[in-house]
């Protein structure tokens, strides 16, 4: 059997936490193999080869070599083209896509780059397995290359609707770009149907008997693989972390979100909804507090500037109207907080608001269900547009854009009796578990095995889609 190769866009650090870094990590510990991704640091230098990061132990069971950027083309290719393009579209949002030329022939440019880079590393019968929207043409730039090797994608974050692929220059190269793997895995069914919907709008694409999809002599097989996490690693740090840090408060009083500071996570609207509550709740002497821990994530591009100011705003307003000499409603802090901490946190919490308006799968509404005690479980409210409410239909499911829902939910959620709580829970746990990051990538990874080899009529026609 030949390698597994995993690309994504970071390679892991030498201690690698984090429940799908571990996941990568552990099976390319047990299969050997390469792990390449974008160098964080931006270099002129040497861009014309992959540079080895593998850790300092001398007989390391898997590689990591990583690609170089220099800033054009991390302004262009990562800041520009996948994230101020490719995310907002695929997060429904694009009123925020900010369309230029040089976004594009950057985005092109690197995956080409890339794409010869790894087909020098490539042994006849390894195996490629690409993560998400910063690499969707580097199948097609392989086969232009001549390369056969079977080729995996996994898409983390939700497959666009068909009017908002049309926001793209050349929309018709997302279907080319994924009929150049040979599986290509979805968060959930709705993706799924999304993607099929854009085949079947394809006059190309030719639905076959066996449910693959056969597109320009290639054979293309799509799979819903719902991620998950480590739930048995989640539940033992959130018992080791620290959950004195929310200070004095009442455990029935607690609620709590975590999320990186990013527009299609919600933030703005669940601030609101907490105010509505206090304007509405029920016993005025209750004094819940909202702790929401925001990590900051890509502040270079223009509109995760204004959500900050955007959240600063609104938790000042709300905690202006509300806050006591000794009680603080909002507690925003908009900073990383170790890992352990954020599940202790979770584990203590009442209530898990978690409520993005789009989200591939969201792997805080698995943790915040994987830290819980088990005999005194806090109450999950989830947004019906994150994939995880796809199979956790017992969490308290809300609509992420309606306030009033929301501050309702959460009123319901601090007075939910222990047996409704415990049912809940249970139900939730459930999908938790049948869903691990260890099962996900076995099955992701058992599939790839077994899709139909490409051609090599296939690749000696092969048009670059670009
Ligand atoms: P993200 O958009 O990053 O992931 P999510 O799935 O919630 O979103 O994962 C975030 C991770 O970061 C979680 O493990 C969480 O514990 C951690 N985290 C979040 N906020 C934190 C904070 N303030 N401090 C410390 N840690 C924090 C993308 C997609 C998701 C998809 C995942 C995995 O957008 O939809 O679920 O990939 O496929």
């Amino acid at each position: 059997m030949g390698r597994l190769i995993v690309v994504s866009n970071r390679v892991p650090t030498e201690n690698p936490s984090g429940g799908l870094v571990v996941a990568l990590h552990d099976v390319l510990m047990q299969r050997g193999g390469l792990w390449i991704g974008a160098d964080p640091q931006i270099c002129e230098e040497g861009r014309d080869r992959l540079h080895d990061m593998s850790d300092t132990n001398p007989d390391p069971a898997y590689r990591k070599l990583v690609f170089r950027l220099n800033a054009q083309e991390r302004r262009n290719y990562y800041e520009g083209f996948a994230n101020s393009v490719l995310w907002p579209v695929c997060h429904r949002r694009t009123d925020l896509v900010e369309m230029r030329s040089e976004y594009r022939a950057d985005y092109l440019a690197v995956n080409m780059r890339l794409a010869r880079l790894i087909a020098r590393e490539l042994g006849p019968d390894d195996q490629l397995w690409v993560h998400d929207y910063h690499f969707l043409p580097l199948a097609s730039m392989l086969r232009s290359l001549g390369v056969r090797n079977r080729i995996g994608f996994f898409l983390h974050i939700p497959f666009p609707n068909i009017t908002d692929l049309s926001v793209l220059p050349s929309p018709e190269n997302f279907a080319e770009w994924l009929s150049d793997f040979n599986l290509v895995g979805l968060q959930t069914r709705g993706d799924t149907a999304r993607c099929l919907e854009m085949f079947r709008a394809d006059r190309r694409a030719e639905f076959m008997r066996d449910g693959t999809i056969k597109f320009d002599d290639h054979v293309l097989t799509l799979g819903s693989f719902p991620i998950g996490i480590d739930v048995q690693g989640v539940n033992e740090a959130a018992r080791r972390g620290r959950s004195d840090r929310f200070g004095p408060v009442a455990p029935q009083d607690r609620i709590i979100g975590a999320d990186r500071l990013d527009y299609s996570k919600g933030l703005p609207q669940k601030f609101r909804a907490f105010g509505r509550y206090l304007d509405q709740r029920p016993q005025i002497e209750r004094r819940p507090t909202f702790t929401q821990i925001a990590a900051p994530s890509r502040g270079e591009v223009s509109a995760y500037k204004q959500i900050t100011r955007e959240l600063a705003q609104i938790s000042g307003e709300v905690n202006g109207a509300y806050s006591e000499l000794d009680w603080t409603p909002l507690r925003l802090i908009h900073r990383s907080v170790p890992r352990e901490d954020v599940l202790g946190l979770c584990r203590q919490a009442r209530v898990g608001l978690v409520t993005p308006l789009a989200d591939g799968m969201n792997l805080v509404a698995k943790e915040f269900i994987a830290a819980q005690n088990p005999q005194d479980p806090g109450v999950l409210i989830l947004s019906r547009f994150a994939g995880a409410a796809e199979d956790m239909t017992e969490a308290v499911q809300v609509n992420p854009h309606d306030v009033d829902e929301i501050a309702e939910a959460i009123s319901y959620a601090l007075a939910m009796p222990h047996g409704e709580r415990l049912r809940r829970y249970e139900a939730c746990a459930q999908v938790v578990w049948s869903t691990q990051i260890s099962t996900w990538a076995e099955r992701c990874l058992t599939r790839l095995a077994q899709c139909t080899p490409t051609l090599r009529s296939h690749i000696s026609n092969h048009r670059i889609a670009v």
